[in-house]
This record gives structure tokens, C-alpha cells and sequence, in this order.
């Protein structure tokens, strides 16, 4: 808290190998975050800073131009060549009371093998302590992969997931957040690029239960790993769309120098007439993102106003102390009375101001609980 108001920052950290659309995600939920909090809620969701607005804008219009033209590549991104921060600000609506999140976008090539020079070494490692101290991590999965993988390359699976190299960054996330068990903690499994399996995207099939069982499956150690060092960190699965509007057409393995097995695997989409994002899962990705911080910010809030309770009641005690008949006289006269009540008039309405503040947090914790969620979005513990 500083002398303009509260502000609550957290971090959000994804983790996922290149390509797999930790950008087109990071996009999406700005976009689609404004779409549901200015319509249902009461706080509204804004890019915190220029670059931040730039970027959503250039992947906005990137995306939506590809799919008017139903031009659909699956490398249709451009890589993210270094990493960026994207802040968002929560505001709850008419109230001076930002929660701001910062989530981290980088190169996937650096989880996987750390960068090819130092300066990318050097580089991924921030990149490493900012993922340690998050909040909530998202995991972006490849659902084509593990979908369509087939019997013939399904040992390459953990490779090409690199569940080792997500399993040893969760580790340490997991042991940070042992240690400050008052702060939040969650892990979020998305798999995404699952128009294909889930019914409410339009597909004619319902996979759904399938995908679920092969993340789970693949991610079992992931798993286990949080449930061990960070018992009180809650685990969700929820699929998310960040097109809706494509569909696999076919997806084969092709040589590829640098994948694990030599082969990665190539999917072909076909646009669905008239070529709009329709998004899944990304309302239930926000609700879910907003509760846990602003949960914490309640949380947070409730300490400091506890302890400017204890401030406020001590320097009052304090203000009204009787020291005898002289010296209290001694004290009105040269001022110290009144400067005593002035400290405790002070404290008394950072108290207030904080209990205030506390009030406002938990009346958005109840707007924001209004929502009920989807069918994607399971507990995974
Ligand atoms: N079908 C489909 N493709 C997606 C989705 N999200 C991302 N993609 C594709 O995956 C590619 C990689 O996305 P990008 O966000 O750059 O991945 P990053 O390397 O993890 O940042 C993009 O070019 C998109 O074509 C999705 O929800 N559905
Ligand atoms: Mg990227």
C-alpha cells in the first residue's frame, strides 16, 4: 500500500513449450475480459500500460484478420522473440482500488532447453524467479498433440510435452508457496486448441473425458509433485478455445530437426463459416483468476486493518494518558497534548480507511461470486 491508495499486485506465470499458444492465450484474456466484466460485473478489467494495449491489439488483429480471410495456419503467430510483461488492472467499478496482475510471456524455447546463449540464460532465469513467485500458473496444453498423437509416437509424448522441464519450474513454485501459505496459490491445466473434442465448440464428437484423462495421465507426476510440497494449492483443469471458430482437418508427423524424436506434429485447420472467435473456456479462466486475487487482496486488507486497529487503539491510549496534575499541564501547555491527538485523529482514519477498503473487496468478492461456472472447469484436488 503506498500514499495514492491500495494497490495489490500479483504475479501469473505460464508455463508451456513454444508454439503451444501462451501469446493467443494472453491476448484472448484481455479481450474477453472486458467482454464479461463490463457486461455482468461490478469491476472492469484494463490493460495497465501502452505496450501491454499494443501488444493485445497486434495479436487481436493478427488473429481476427487471418480468420475473415479463413486463412488458418497453425504458425500464423509470430514467435515471441523476448520476454513481456502484460499488466492488467482490476478495478472495482467507481472505487480507486486497482488489483494489478502482471502475466509473464516469453520464448517456450527457453523452457525447454534454457536459451542458446548466455544472454538467454541470463534472461530465462528472471524469467525463472518471476514464474517461482507467482500466484496462479497456467499450464497451456497441446490438446492435438495429445489427441492425435497415435499409438506409433505416444512415447514421444512426454518428451514433446516437456512435462520434465514443467514438473522441475512447478517444484519450486510449490516449496515458495509452502513458505507463505497466506498467499494464494493455484495451478490452472489448460488445454487448448480442443475445438475438435468438446461438444459446445460446435464438434459433432464429445472427447472431452478423453482429453481430461490423457492430461491427467501425462501430468501425473506434475500432479503429485504439488499435492506433496504444496498441499494447500488448489489444482483445476479447464479447456479453453481461443479461436472456437476452426476445425482439424488432419494433422501428420513431419521431420523437424530440433523436436524430441526427430518429427513434430503438424495439424491442419478449416475455418468455420463466417470466421468469428468464438471463445470457451476464457470467462471461467477470468472468474476464476479475479476470485483468487481478490481473495487475496481481502485477505491482505484484513491484516493491514488489523493492524492499524492496534495502531489507532495504542496511539488513543496514548493521546488520553493521564501523567499528574502538573505534568499534564506541563503537556497542554507546550503543545504535546494536542499533537498526541493529532497522531491518534491520523491513525484512527488509516484505520478506517483500511476497514473501508476491506468492505469494498469483500462486496466484489460477492458480485464476482454471483457467476456460476461453466462445464469445462473441474478441481483436480
Ligand atoms: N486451433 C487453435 N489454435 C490455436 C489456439 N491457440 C493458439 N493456436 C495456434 O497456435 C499457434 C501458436 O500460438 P502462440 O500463442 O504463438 O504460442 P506460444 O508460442 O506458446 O506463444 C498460433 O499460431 C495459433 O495458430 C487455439 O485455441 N486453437
Ligand atoms: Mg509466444
Amino acid at each position: 500500500m503506498d500514499a495514492q491508495g491500495p494497490v495489490f499486485e500479483y504475479k501469473i506465470g505460464l508455463l508451456a513449450p513454444s508454439q503451444v499458444g501462451k501469446s493467443t492465450l494472453i491476448a484472448g484474456l484481455l479481450t474477453e475480459g472486458q467482454r464479461l466484466l463490463n457486461r455482468e460485473t461490478a469491476v472492469q478489467l484494463t490493460a495497465a500500460d501502452r505496450p501491454t494495449r499494443n501488444r493485445i491489439a497486434t495479436t487481436d488483429n493478427l488473429v481476427s484478420g487471418a480468420l475473415k480471410a479463413r486463412v488458418f495456419q497453425p504458425r500464423l503467430m509470430p514467435s515471441t522473440s523476448d520476454p513481456s510483461w502484460f499488466r492488467l488492472l482490476l478495478e472495482p467499478r467507481g472505487r480507486d482500488l486497482p488489483i494489478r496482475f502482471d502475466i509473464l510471456d516469453y520464448p517456450g524455447g527457453w523452457l525447454e532447453n534454457g536459451g542458446e546463449s548466455s544472454e538467454h540464460e541470463h534472461k530465462w532465469n528472471e524469467c525463472e524467479a518471476f514464474l517461482a513467485d507467482s500466484s496462479v500458473l497456467i499450464v497451456p496444453i497441446d490438446s492435438v498433440l495429445l489427441m492425435e498423437a497415435g499409438a506409433e509416437h505416444a512415447h514421444l509424448l512426454t518428451s514433446q510435452l516437456r512435462v520434465f522441464q514443467i514438473k522441475q519450474v512447478v517444484l519450486r513454485w510449490a516449496k515458495n508457496r509452502r513458505e507463505r501459505t497466506g498467499e494464494p496459490a493455484m495451478v490452472i491445466f489448460c488445454p487448448v486448441k480442443c475445438e475438435t473434442y468438446l461438444p459446445d465448440s460446435g464438434s459433432l464428437q464429445d472427447q472431452s473425458a478423453e482429453l481430461r484423462h490423457q492430461v491427467v495421465d501425462q501430468f501425473s507426476e506434475v500432479l503429485e509433485s504439488i499435492r506433496e510440497a504444496a498441499p494447500h494449492a488448489s489444482i483445476r483443469y479447464l479447456p479453453i478455445d481461443t479461436y472456437g471458430c476452426v476445425e482439424l482437418v488432419s494433422a501428420r508427423w513431419t521431420p523437424h530437426a530440433d523436436a524430441p524424436g526427430g518429427v513434430i506434429l503438424v495439424p491442419k485447420y478449416r475455418v468455420r463459416p463466417p470466421g468469428t472467435i468464438v471463445r470457451k473456456g476464457l470467462d471461467d479462466l477470468i472468474s476464476l483468476l479475479c476470485r483468487q486475487l481478490v481473495d487475496s487482496a481481502r485477505m491482505q486488507s484484513e491484516q493491514t486493518t488489523a493492524q492499524r486497529q492496534a495502531t489507532a487503539r495504542h496511539s488513543r491510549e496514548y493521546a488520553d494518558l493521564r501523567e499528574g496534575f502538573f505534568r499534564d499541564l506541563w503537556l497542554k501547555v507546550n503543545g504535546e497534548r494536542s499533537r498526541r491527538e493529532r497522531v491518534a485523529d491520523d491513525h484512527q482514519e488509516r484505520y478506517l480507511e483500511a476497514q473501508e477498503t476491506t468492505k469494498s473487496l469483500i462486496d466484489v468478492l460477492a458480485a464476482l461470486a454471483e457467476r456460476q461456472h461453466g462445464p469445462r472447469l473441474h478441481h483436480l484436488s
